[in-house]
């Protein structure tokens, strides 16, 4: 019982996983995009998106697409959808790419109100 008002305070600190979000601390939405195997090839490719809020916390349930598009040439390549994975994590297969050259790939995430974008320039072999 003697431990009991240190145990609260420790509780009234951590940020509890099943409270709603609050703040703005959270109110934010970053990306870490990479692909699992670098250099890349003309297909078969794997990109990964990782989510997470202003603290650090994982997104779920977040909407996340991608556009291939080689501006040069002003084409793009068919983009699979995410498959979401555990943790916030969101998997893209096959990234494929039509032809060798410049690419570019942009990553859209959004969830509710938050959004976010990262472009990655690749070159296809
Ligand atoms: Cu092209």
């Amino acid at each position: 019982m003697k431990r009991l008002p240190a145990l609260a305070l420790l509780l009234l600190i951590g940020c509890g996983p099943d409270g709603p979000p609050q703040g703005a601390a959270t109110a934010a939405l970053h990306g870490a995009v990479h692909f699992d195997r670098e250099p890349l090839t003309r297909t078969g490719n794997r990109l990964r998106v990782h989510l997470t809020d202003g603290s650090g916390q994982p997104v779920a349930g977040a909407t996340v697409t991608i556009s291939v598009v080689m501006a040069a040439h002003g084409h793009a390549a068919a983009a699979p959808a995410a498959q979401e994975l555990a943790g916030g994590e969101y998997l893209f297969e096959p990234v494929n790419f039509t032809m060798a050259g410049s690419w570019k790939v942009t990553v859209t995430a959004s969830k509710g109100e938050l959004k976010a974008e990262q472009a990655l320039a690749v070159i296809s072999p």
